[in-house]
């Protein structure tokens, strides 16, 4: 309780859960039948991008294999990548979209 001794006092201090999460880059990859522009329209959609910059990013894939379309925290980045997958199985594209930790 007093663990200074007679006549002192202790004030412990506790700091504020501030631990900050994880982060999770989402990538797109390339393949030879996605149409360019639907690639540029999913950037728009589902990753808040413009246009210049959904098509830079768009042509970075294709050109390297694989590009970051964003870093979010872990559930953020599911939902995007789970959004990517469905949007691209219902119009039968086969781009892949994946998470992977910063
Ligand atoms: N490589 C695709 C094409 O030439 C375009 C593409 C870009 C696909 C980025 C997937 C990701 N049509």
């Amino acid at each position: 309780q007093d663990p200074g001794g007679p006549g002192t006092s202790v004030i412990a201090k506790t700091r504020p859960q501030t631990k900050r999460p994880s982060l999770y880059r989402v990538l797109l990859l390339n393949d030879d039948y996605t149409p360019m522009e639907f690639v540029v329209h999913v950037l728009q959609k589902f990753f808040n991008k413009n246009g210049d910059d959904a098509t830079r990013i768009m042509l970075h894939v294709h050109q390297h294999g694989v590009g970051e379309c964003g870093v979010f925290t872990y559930e953020v980045a599911e939902t995007k990548v789970t959004q990517v997958m469905d949007f691209a199985r219902k119009h039968q594209h086969p781009l892949q979209c994946v998470m992977e930790k910063k």
